[in-house]
């Protein structure tokens, strides 16, 4: 597995490159244009100016999340080719610029969805939080507006200015059946998975979170068997999946392990967390610790090991903890322990499968040089 760190951009981030490079193997920054609106073409010389800002600190930028889908495409209107122009000709320059995977969603009006954004664990830190009860009651309006005004930073998937269309999105999502969302996802599909091929890029959708319909919208990549129909839209490498554990997860009857064996070829990028669901169907986000939730993390990376996953890899969502303020979800100090727990988990199942075979293996060290300290006591 590659090791990758989601951060959101100077400015944008209280979370700095320099803090992500003492992190044990991260290889590569998950990153996006978050100030440029669904639909957009992305400019050349921003992409290019990424790239360099990556590099010069040390990483790549190979994993873009996300370049959001503009919701005339998700609703079929006849302007979405136009979007779809644009969609392409951003994913030809980030081909150019050496990107792999992107990452999208095909959620309609909102991406991931909860009631709390700070919600207290028994061990006093806080988390992201979904009451099942209080969703159905709660106004969408009045969701945007107390998600905006809970943090100091914009939260993708839930910019202000998409309060403006709110209204008119709703009328239109009521007319828009599964089946009709399913016709629009294979339509750009059948447009983008080609110019991605071209770029050498794989498109990887991101499953619904939590994966099941809200607010009356329709919500269609919510299961194993969703994710075959997906996959079988088009049949291609470049037509693939971001395997999210914990959105996935937010429905226990998931077998996440088995969708790994299945799908194995067409994951080109993993979201590894986990959260905890409770016999209510709430659930909150927990560390990544096996333990301490209801998603299998063990069984996750056992399965991605025994497959031979060499895909990007990334610690999801993260408690909020010490006193930490940062983007909800997105704090450094969880999501560092979550990359430990995961290599911990990877290393020693790669040292067990090394020495069976050979009783002296020890895992390689990656240090390649000693630096000299600033001030020698000496
Ligand atoms: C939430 C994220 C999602 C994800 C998008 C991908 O924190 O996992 O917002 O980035 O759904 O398009």
């Amino acid at each position: 597995m590659r090791m990758v760190f989601r951060w959101f951009g100077e400015g944008n981030d209280t979370v700095t490159l320099e803090q992500i490079r003492q992190i044990p193997g991260v290889e590569g920054i998950v990153w996006a244009l978050h100030d440029i609106p669904a639909g957009e073409e992305w400019p050349l010389e921003r992409i290019v100016a990424f790239r360099e800002q990556a590099v010069q600190a040390g990483f790549h930028h190979e994993v873009v999340e996300s370049v959001n889908v503009h919701e005339d495409i998700k609703l079929g209107r006849p302007t979405r080719d136009q979007y779809i122009s644009n969609y392409i000709r951003t994913l030809e320059k980030l081909g150019q610029n050496d990107v792999k995977v992107v990452c999208y969603n095909f959620m309609p009006i909102f991406d991931w969805l909860r009631t709390d954004l700070h919600k207290e664990l028994e061990d006093g830190s806080t988390a992201l939080f979904f009451e099942k009860s209080r969703i159905e009651g709660i106004d969408p309006f009045e969701l945007v507006r107390r998600i905006n005004e809970n943090s100091s930073l914009t939260m993708p998937g839930w910019e202000p200015e998409r309060l403006e269309h709110l209204t008119a999105l709703f009328e239109a999502y009521a007319h828009v059946t599964e089946e009709d969302l399913w016709e629009n996802l294979a339509y750009f599909l059948e447009a983008v998975i080609p110019a991605a091929e071209r770029s050498g890029i794989r498109m990887a959708i991101h499953p619904d979170d939590p994966p099941w319909s809200v607010f009356g919208l329709p919500r269609i990549i919510t299961s194993q068997a969703h994710l075959r129909r997906l996959l079988a839209l088009y049949d291609s490498p470049a037509n693939g999946i971001t395997l999210c554990s914990g959105s996935l997860g937010a429905n226990p009857n998931h077998d996440i392990i088995s969708m790994i064996h299945e799908f194995k070829d067409r994951i080109p990028f993993a979201h590894i967390r986990n959260v905890r669901v409770s016999a209510n169907g709430d659930f909150i986000e927990t560390s990544h610790r096996t333990q301490d939730g209801t998603v299998h993390i063990a069984g996750i990376v056992q399965a991605y090991h025994d497959v031979g996953f060499t895909g990007y890899v990334r610690p999801d969502h993260g408690r909020h903890l010490w006193g930490e303020q940062c983007r909800p979800g997105y704090g450094l100090y969880d999501r560092a322990l979550g990359i430990m727990y995961l290599w911990g988990l990877w290393d020693a199942l790669t040292q067990s499968r090394a020495q069976h075979n050979n009783p002296t293996y020890h895992v390689e060290s990656t240090l390649t040089e000693f630096v000299h300290p600033k001030e020698s006591i000496l």
